[in-house]
């Protein structure tokens, strides 16, 4: 069976044919591939054709496909059990190295998704603060539970009506919107509101918009009116959590969130997230604390072990040099586009890129919507055909592993080359 049959089965059983949206493929007028095997940073797909991969799993794959040491430590752990509903080693060494690389967290839980580590923090922060309001960046992504799938109210309104059926109004009542980088609508929101926010929870690099770096000061400027009003400060780095840096955006940026969200780097391609921070808040999480949380397979062996061999690896790798090497892939890539007389934008940082088809830089999500999204289908698809596995979305950020190569670069600089818009 070729990508087109298993899609047209799946489709019958599996709503949209696939298990995540995004990867039904619906933004770049395509149908997916089905993949077959990775290996570092190329995947085949089921008709064997192979691909250099710049998705690498919405971002867990930072060492790249099937690294031979994260299969083997997960082999290893699969060999003595993968599940037991009790406590083990493991959890506590991977506990250890999240919080050794983050000053910030004192004391963290694992969960089983990113979605499960924003959804356990904000009720942390509420629990903490006594307060329900906060407040989430325009344009960013927080996984899919309730309060996070809110849309802007109309007008001026800054509360928020549901981004999707099946969410109450009144689960996002106290759900704020600002648009992301937009420091004085913050402070304009917390002058108004300020007393009634438990926190705001922001991407410290917006990466669900394509690739929105922070102005100078936004996150210094959250910090403080965080201080100011009594909000606790949520970075959600899901996505930036060791791959911004090994730290985390928050070591790039100098900047201490209350609490941090984890996820894909972290399990190493198995379900991991986990959220952590402060003791004084950790603490309050059962069965410590007062507020509820929990998860049949959180700290599941075989998770944990794939994180410690990722972190491992991690530790030691030279995030500097992939930045250059991933800089001047991007920029070379650019000049190859621009070359074709069509508009690019090409922010990066660490080892993420991202081709905006815009004549004006990308500040914020309205900034977003101004990209030509016709031209990044056209992109996409010649790329496609050409052997290069790019996101499948304006709205998603492309993603370098230690495993991609020179060799992938002008590989890919070269299907660049033969685009036709
Ligand atoms: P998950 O529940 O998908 O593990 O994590 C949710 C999440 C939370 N926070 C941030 C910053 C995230 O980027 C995500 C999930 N990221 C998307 C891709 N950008 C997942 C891809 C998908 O939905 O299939």
């Amino acid at each position: 069976m070729n990508s087109h049959d298993y899609f047209a089965k799946a489709q019958t059983i599996i709503p949209g044919g696939v298990n995540s949206p995004v990867r039904a493929c619906h933004n770049v007028d395509s149908e997916p591939l089905f993949i077959a095997s990775g290996k570092g940073a190329h995947i085949t797909d089921v008709e064997g054709r192979e691909y250099i991969d710049f998705i690498l799993s919405w971002g867990p794959m930072l060492l790249g496909h099937s690294h031979p040491e994260v299969t083997l430590a997960i082999q290893q752990a699969a060999a003595k059990g993968t599940s037991y509903g009790a406590p083990c080693p493991a959890e506590v060494t991977l506990a250890e190295m999240v919080i050794a690389a983050l000053p910030s967290v004192e004391m963290v839980r694992m969960v089983n998704s990113g979605t499960e580590a924003t959804m356990s923090a904000l009720r942390l922060a509420r629990a903490v603060t006594k307060r329900n309001k906060f407040v989430k960046g325009v344009g960013c992504y927080h996984g899919h539970a309730d309060p996070f799938l809110a849309a802007a109210g109309s007008g001026l309104a800054t509360f928020s009506i549901p981004g999707t059926p099946g969410v109450p109004d009144a689960v996002v009542a106290d759900t704020l919107l600002a648009p992301y980088n937009d420091l004085a609508a913050m402070q304009a929101l917390f002058a108004a509101q300020g007393e009634e926010i438990a926190a705001i929870i922001v991407e410290p690099v917006a990466a669900n918009m394509g690739l929105v770096l922070p102005k100078a000061g936004y996150l210094q400027g959250l910090r403080d009116l965080c201080d100011q009003y009594g909000a606790l400060l949520i970075f959600d780095e899901v996505i930036t959590g060791f791959r911004a840096a090994y730290g985390g955006a928050q070591a790039r940026f100098g900047i201490s969130p209350d609490l941090t969200t984890f996820g894909k780097i972290i399990g190493g391609g198995l379900p991991v997230g986990a959220f952590g921070g402060k003791q004084q808040y950790m603490r309050r999480i059962a069965p410590q604390g007062d507020v509820y949380q929990a998860g049949t397979l959180s700290g599941n062996p075989l998770a944990m072990a794939a994180g410690i061999a990722t972190l491992s690896i991690l530790q030691t790798s030279d995030y500097a040099a992939l930045e250059g090497r991933v800089a001047a892939f991007a920029a070379e890539l650019a000049a190859v586009l621009r070359a074709k007389q069509v508009p690019v934008q090409m922010p990066t940082l660490a080892s993420m890129f991202c081709p905006y088809f815009s004549e004006e830089p990308v500040t914020c999500f309205a900034d977003v919507h101004k990209a030509d999204a016709a031209l990044f289908t056209t992109f996409y698809k010649q790329m496609r055909q050409q052997g290069i596995f790019l996101a499948p979305s304006a709205f998603e950020t492309g993603m370098v592993s230690f495993a991609h190569t020179e060799e992938d670069f002008t590989r890919t600089l070269e299907a660049a080359q033969q685009v036709r818009f």
